[in-house]
């Protein structure tokens, strides 16, 4: 299947997205109905597995929204489970060098080009089913996004946008801000201007920039600033702030 969200960044089209950290396949088909262009499956700070991705991404299949995955970690043996059930757009955290990303690009391109492990899983076994060259369409169709979160990442950002097969560069305010000295306040001042030119340099590479922002004027600057995706809220944050919105509109009445 083509990966639409990968020609979307490719084509530069702004997609507003949202985080997932409920790890539930009804929640996310929940999520999937509401009009964001894209959706964060969070491994990285969720309680979710391959199996509970597999379930969500069942879930919001028939919607038209597509789903970006986050891991943990870099591990290859990690990243080939999540591409067997079917993961073609990798959200990859901590990335701070252009060997980092390099065996990143290879973790999710089967051999010559990678060091992908061959089985008959759910991704070619199901959504590829007879599809002749399944391997070399399977490569072309994945999307790498590194996440740059840190002083090392952001002094090596040039050298990692150069790396082919690096699709996209995601900013981590959070993490940033405290590799900048600032744990816990990603609205400094100091983050969001460091934010809005790496995204600038981003852009200018020819590559995709992204962020996280759920405070919503700095998420319209960080647009203008060069990012085309973005991703403006977390699931469970919503939930909680609607409800705490909802049960004091009646106590405090
Ligand atoms: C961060 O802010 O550090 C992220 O990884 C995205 O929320």
């Amino acid at each position: 299947p083509r990966n639409t969200f990968k020609r979307a960044l490719q084509a530069g089209e702004t997609q507003i997205g949202v985080f997932l950290g409920l790890c539930d396949p009804y929640s996310a088909e929940v999520m999937a109905g509401t009009g964001f262009d894209w959706l964060l499956i969070d491994g990285e700070h969720a309680p979710n597995t391959p199996e509970s991705v597999m379930r969500q991404l069942q879930a919001i299949a028939a919607y038209p929204v597509r789903p970006v995955v986050r891991t943990v970690d870099h591990d290859p043996a990690r990243i080939k489970q999540y591409l067997d059930v079917g993961v073609q757009t990798l959200l990859v955290p901590m990335v701070e060098s252009a060997d980092e990303a390099r065996a990143l690009v290879r973790a999710m391109r089967y051999p010559p080009s990678g060091i992908r492990g061959v089985g008959t899983a759910l991704a070619r076994a199901a959504r590829w089913n007879g599809v002749d060259g399944y391997f070399a369409e399977s490569d072309a169709e994945m999307c790498l996004i590194v996440q740059v979160e840190s002083r090392a990442g952001l002094a090596a950002v040039d050298e990692i946008l150069a790396v082919e097969g690096v699709d996209a560069v995601f900013i981590g305010p959070a993490d940033l801000a405290a590799s900048l000295g600032h744990l816990g306040n990603p609205g400094h001042e100091e983050v969001k201007a460091v934010i809005a030119d790496t995204l600038a340099r981003i852009r200018q590479s020819g590559k995709a920039a992204g962020v996280f922002s759920a405070d919503p004027a700095a998420a319209a600057r960080y647009l203008d600033s060069g990012a085309s995706f973005i991703a403006v809220g977390v699931d469970t944050l919503l939930l909680r702030n609607a409800a705490v919105k909802l049960a004091a509109s009646f106590k405090d009445a």
